[in-house]
Formats: structure tokens, sequence, C-alpha cells
């Protein structure tokens, strides 16, 4: 029997943390009545919050260089529910997979779907993945797979996405990320508008396919693993093809995608004014696509993006229907660990974003006082809210405190047990 983490278990560590953390909720209840702000409506925004954890995340990630295995890595799909249903035990805003074709892709999807619902938990977005070969496929995806010069590389790459889709339906899943590696390596390579041309024509193909209710999710990405060009390069780029292909196309913001500083969340603000927004994938980095834990480099970025969200949020705006996915590659940490820490991250942002005095913000714009408005930002960004995300979590019957619950449980070292090491070589970056 695979061990898992009991409620009573997380209800016991909580025990002797009860006390400071009705201390610390108290006084920071009666701080923010000082500045008109109610404790329980953040709380209830807390509670409120949800972002998918992705299947591949629970693995050790790696570099191009090499990929440094963990102890008791899950060795497939069923082994990484366990592992998310562990995180969503103690953070209990993670009760979604996101799934990744054909890594995930099970032999019986009536089976998963209940393996994934006696566990509490359900599928987020389908992945496809064009970007690498499997074994035993046909023709391959070297020289790219949506955008291709060969159309019967195109058609097998588009019947993988419609093969995504149908899965994706049975699994109910709502949604489809498509991310491509397509791309040029130098000048004269890829002729731009023909490989833009042919990847949306793919892409319609797909989008016809999208069962009733499915919303269809493109990533852009500046480059990699193509270095000199890539064929959704953009935001801009993303925005354009999810026009053309209709009101169930939206682009996906993966915030590791984009060039050293650029204004990310004025990204985010144009996507949803012009309701073409599908959400994210979460992730932090220094220089190019680390996949580092969200909130681990640069905090106030991703508390100016929940800004700008919770802003579209608040005012209603018409489509505004992000969805928050979590993609990252953990090298050097336990996959788990990283995973609840970047969630706890993500609502530590989404609840400062709801601690942002609007009215304040707007006076401040309206009278073009520079130095008010980035105090307003400030004051929310600086405020320590971890004892409303730490009340929300033990309410809903998660941890007070994740990780020491997580390593008092020792549901690591009981997985290196029950997970003997299979073969795990190589580079790659998941
Ligand atoms: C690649 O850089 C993208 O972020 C994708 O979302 C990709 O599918 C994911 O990282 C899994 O490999
Ligand atoms: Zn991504
Ligand atoms: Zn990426």
């Amino acid at each position: 029997m695979a061990f898992r983490l009991g409620d009573d278990f997380i209800a016991a560590q909580n025990a002797p943390q009860r006390a400071w953390l009705e201390e610390d909720y108290e006084h920071l209840g009666r701080q923010l009545a000082r500045r008109g702000v109610e404790i329980e409506r953040l709380t209830e925004r807390a509670l409120a919050f949800r972002v998918a954890v992705p299947s591949w995340g629970v693995g050790t990630g790696g570099t191009r260089f090499a990929r440094f295995a963990g102890p008791g890595e899950p060795r497939n799909v069923y082994e990484k529910l366990d592992d998310c249903e562990t995180i969503q035990k103690l953070v209990r805003v993670t009760p979604a997979i996101s799934l990744h074709i054909p890594w995930d892709e099970p032999e019986s999807p009536a089976e998963l779907r209940a393996y994934a619902q006696a566990r509490g938990l359900g599928f987020d977005s389908m992945n496809s993945n064009t970007f690498q070969d499997q074994p035993g496929q046909k023709l391959s995806y070297k020289f790219g797979s949506l955008s291709h010069t060969d159309p019967a590389v195109r058609r097998q790459a588009v019947e993988h996405n419609v093969h995504c889709l149908e899965l994706g339906h049975k699994l109910g899943a709502r949604s489809h990320t498509v991310w491509i590696g397509d791309g040029g390596n130098f000048p004269g390579q890829v002729h731009f508008r023909r490989a833009l041309e042919r990847y949306l024509e793919s892409l319609r193909v797909i989008y016809a396919a999208l069962p009733d209710g499915f919303r269809m999710f493109i990533e852009h990405k500046l480059y990699e693993p193509a270095f000199y060009s890539t064929v959704l390069n953009d935001w801009g780029v993303s925005y354009h093809c999810t026009r053309e292909l209709g009101p169930k196309a939206f682009s996906l913001v993966d915030l590791g995608h984009h060039a050293p500083n650029v204004n990310i969340e004025m990204i985010v603000a144009r996507l949803v004014q012009f309701g073409k927004l599908a959400g994210f994938h979460f992730n932090d980095s220094k220089y190019g696509d680390d996949d580092l834990d969200a909130g681990s480099i640069k905090p106030f970025q991703l508390f100016l993006v929940f800004n700008e969200l919770v802003d579209a949020e608040l005012e209603r705006v018409a489509a505004f229907d992000p969805a928050y996915m979590l993609d990252q590659s953990h090298n050097v940490t336990d996959p788990i660990e990283s995973l609840m820490t970047s969630a706890v991250e993500l609502v530590r942002a989404y609840v400062q974003g709801h601690l942002v005095d609007r009215a304040a913000l707007r006076e401040a714009q309206e009278r073009n006082d520079a130095l008010v408005a980035l105090q307003t930002l400030k004051l929310a960004y600086t405020t320590d809210v971890a004892p409303i995300l730490a009340m929300a979590r033990q309410r809903a019957g998660g941890a007070i405190d994740p990780l020491a619950a997580y390593r008092a449980s020792g549901y690591r070292p009981r997985k290196a047990e029950e997970r003997p090491a299979a073969e795990r070589r190589g580079a790659g970056i998941v």
C-alpha cells in the first residue's frame, strides 16, 4: 500500500501552532481594520484562489547539461497524482493537474479520472508535445511541427493535438495548451511569414476539433530551443493568432518567455483589455526561461502581475477568466516542496493584490501623483499577509506550515523506498 498523508496527521501538526496563528491573525486584523480593511474579506479571497500543478513538475527537472534524479521520483502518471494529492492536502489551493501528452498518456482514461477523483483531484489544461520525437514516431520534429515545411509532419502534429483534445474531454479537462519548439537557429533558415502562415493553418484544424466548452491556449516564447527565431515569438503575434482563430482561442503568458526587463504586467493588462488572456504558466527567472520557483527572483513583479489581475477581477472585465498554472523545473529542490512554496507565493501575491487601496490608487493616478501611486502599491506589497494565508489553509484542512508538516511526515523517504529508482539518466529540460 502506497503511503498517503492523513488529514489527522496535518491536524496534529497544526495543533501546537494554532495559538500563535490566532494571535498573529488577530493582530493583523486590528492593523488592517485601522486601514479600513476587513481581514475576513482577504481570507475569503485566499480560500478561493486556485492554481494547477504541472504533472511534469513533480519529477526532478534538468538542464541541457544534466539531470540529477531525486529520491522517490514518480515513475508514472498515477504516482504523479499521488504527489499532487500530497501538495493539495498541505496547501489546499491546487486541486487540479495539468497533464502532458504523451508523457502522461493513460491506458484507460476512465480509470485515471476515477483515480484522480478518489483523491479530490481533477484535470486542468491538457498539454501537447511536438517538441520532441517519441519512440516509434513516424516523422521527426527536428525541423518543426505545426509549422514544418512538410505537410505530412504538420498533419502528424495536428493529429497528436486532436488526440490530446479527445483525451482531455474524457478526463474532464476544459482547455488545451499548445506550446511548440518550432523556429530557427540561423538567419535565413526559416521564412518568417510562411512559417507563421503554416502554423496558423495547423492551429485552425485543431481549433475546429475543440470539444464543446473547450478553450484553446497558445503559449508564445522568445527563444529556446530555437536560438535565432521562434514562430510564436511574442504576445503580439500570439494575440494576432488568437484573433484569427476565434473566440475560443486565448494567449497564455509564461513568465519566463520574454526578453529580459520586458514589462510583463503591462502585457497582462493589454491581453486582459483585449479579452484574450488565457492565463499563466507561473515560474520565475533571472536570465531566460529558467523555470525557477514563483516569486523566488522577482517577487515584486509577481505582485504587479496580480495587481493587474485583481484590478480586472474587481472591475469585472468582460471575458476575464484566467487559468492559473505553475510551469517550473526543479533541479536542486524537492519538487513537492518547490510546488507548495510556489503555490503559497501566488496566493500571497493574489491577497496582496486585494489589499491595494484601489480608490486611493485611482485618485493618485488622476492627480498625476506618481509618488503616492507607488506608495499605495508598496503598502500592499510590504504588508505581511502570512497569517491570512496560514489561517485560510488551516480552515481548509491544510497545514499552517506546509513545508514543516511535509518534512515531518517522512513522505519523501517513504516514497524513496516504495519507488526504487528506474533508469534515469541524461539531460533534458521539462
Ligand atoms: C516551454 O518552454 C514551455 O514553457 C511549455 O509550457 C512546456 O510545455 C513545458 O515547460 C513542459 O515541457
Ligand atoms: Zn510554459
Ligand atoms: Zn517555458
